[in-house]
């Protein structure tokens, strides 16, 4: 390479330089010039016959491909801009998807019935935004990653995760519920954006590695505003990480509406930024969220580095049991939300196309009953606990605050079954 060549790659000026193609960067390819990350997004924009702006920001629409009504309606009915446009998955992606959409539905239905049963402690339900949550692993491969939060039970079910397991930190009898190792899902995050930097610590050691791991990592609305969001959407994309960074916009953060919580344009907005592409999608609409995934995943696969997606959707419910949502927010409005709902959408859309005859429905529904029938059964079944083992697993070796506060526990065990 010419030294003036060199200079023009350094600089992010030449348009030769740089692949969307398949390269997995080593630790020395900053010095090396060529796969600076300035030139990834160049290349992925030129894919697209637009500038590296036009590719970072989202789309001047919400990316819509099925409205309420059900019907294709294609971004309200505007033509799709260039870059921005995306095709139709495949009516097999469609079906299993939906099924995994019926099944969590059913299964958020029977967690708020857990908890007002007193099985559970408390359940933060993602009715309303089951679409969202089947999306964001449906074009992960077994050796990717999801890092989910509090939220996005159905989405770690939807990964592979059993029900059961996935439901047990919410009984608050043991630590995650399961092997993050054994399904490549950590642990549904409770301290907001957590998550979002081990997703991001993962991807970095993985390319470290030279493994190909993609990485969903998932938060709310609220969360953006936090300063680990932040953190980890800067480091991955200046290290350009393999990440998809996927928010939930609810419009809440418990009472907190969103036009407290930001002054930008939209969530998706804040990806440029940090010199990633950004989209925002309806989050009801299934088969657009799937087409987006497809998108973002293929190409952070690729080499394109981290991409933001912002998905507008509701919900339903209150933030948790331990809320009152009608405090700061009226029935109307929720009202409104239900008429939207991404599960009877997709419902009318594969009817309509005939891919959804009576007899598949019955099927579907039957086995999400069936994943509801073995999940309170699993529930019930009352628990052998050791409440010890709330200092087992916190340090290798423990605080003299940690022995004295067992040592306390033991006594109290002990004079309780005296
Ligand atoms: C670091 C941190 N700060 C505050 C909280 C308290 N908290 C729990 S949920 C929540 C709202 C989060 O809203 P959002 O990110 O929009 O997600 P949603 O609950 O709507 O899915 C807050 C502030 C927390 N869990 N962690």
């Amino acid at each position: 390479m010419s030294d003036d060549v060199r200079d023009r790659v350094r600089h992010g000026t030449d348009e030769t330089a740089g692949s969307a193609g398949g390269a997995v960067g080593g630790p020395d390819e900053t010095a090396a010039g060529a796969e600076q990350p300035t030139n990834r997004v160049r290349a992925a924009a030129r894919s697209f016959g637009i500038t590296p702006e036009d590719y970072m920001l989202p789309a001047r629409h919400l990316i819509r491909i099925v409205g309420p009504d059900g019907r294709v309606c294609r971004s309200a009915g505007e033509d799709p801009e260039p870059g921005h446009d995306y095709p139709l998955p495949a009516d097999e992606d469609l079906l299993a998807a939906y099924r995994r959409l019926v099944t969590g539905r059913r299964l958020n239905e029977q967690n708020s019935a857990l908890v007002r049963q007193g099985r559970m402690a408390v359940y933060p339900s993602s009715y309303g935004q089951e679409a969202c949550q089947v999306a964001a692993s449906a074009h992960l491969e077994p050796q990717d990653w999801l890092f989910p939060t509090y939220r996005d039970a159905v989405a770690v079910i939807s990964r592979g995760v059993p029900p059961e397991e996935a439901m047990t930190l919410f009984r608050g009898d043991w630590h995650s519920g399961y092997d993050p190792r054994e399904y490549r899902v950590g642990i549904e995050s409770t301290p907001l954006t957590t998550q979002l930097l081990h997703g991001v610590g993962l991807a970095h050691a993985a390319r470290l590695r030279g493994e190909d791991t993609v990485v969903v990592a998932l938060c709310g609305d609220g969360a953006t505003s936090e300063g680990d969001f932040h953190e980890a959407l800067n480091f991955a994309a200046v290290f350009h990480l393999p990440v998809v960074f996927f928010v939930q916009n609810n419009q809440y953060a418990i009472s907190v509406p969103l036009e407290r919580q930001t002054a930008a344009p939209s969530l998706a907005h804040k990806a440029v930024g940090y010199g990633m592409a950004g989209e925002r999608v309806d989050g009801n609409d299934l088969v657009a969220l799937l087409a987006v995934f497809e998108r973002a995943v293929r190409l952070t696969r690729e080499g394109s580095g981290p991409l933001l997606i912002e998905a507008l959707t509701y919900r339903i419910e209150a933030h948790t049991n331990a809320d009152d949502a009608t405090r700061y927010r009226t029935d109307e409005e929720a009202e409104h939300w239900r008429t939207l709902d991404p599960v009877t959408r997709m419902r009318t859309y594969l009817s309509d196309r005939g891919l959804l005859t009576d007899d598949l429905q019955a099927e579907v529904q039957a086995a999400a009953e069936q994943a509801a029938a073995e999940l309170r059964e699993g529930m019930n079944a009352e628990q052998e606990l050791d409440p010890q083992e709330l200092f087992a697993h916190v340090f290798t070796v423990p605080t003299p605050q940690l022995v004295e506060q067992s040592a306390q526990l033991a006594d109290e065990l002990a004079r309780e079954e005296a």
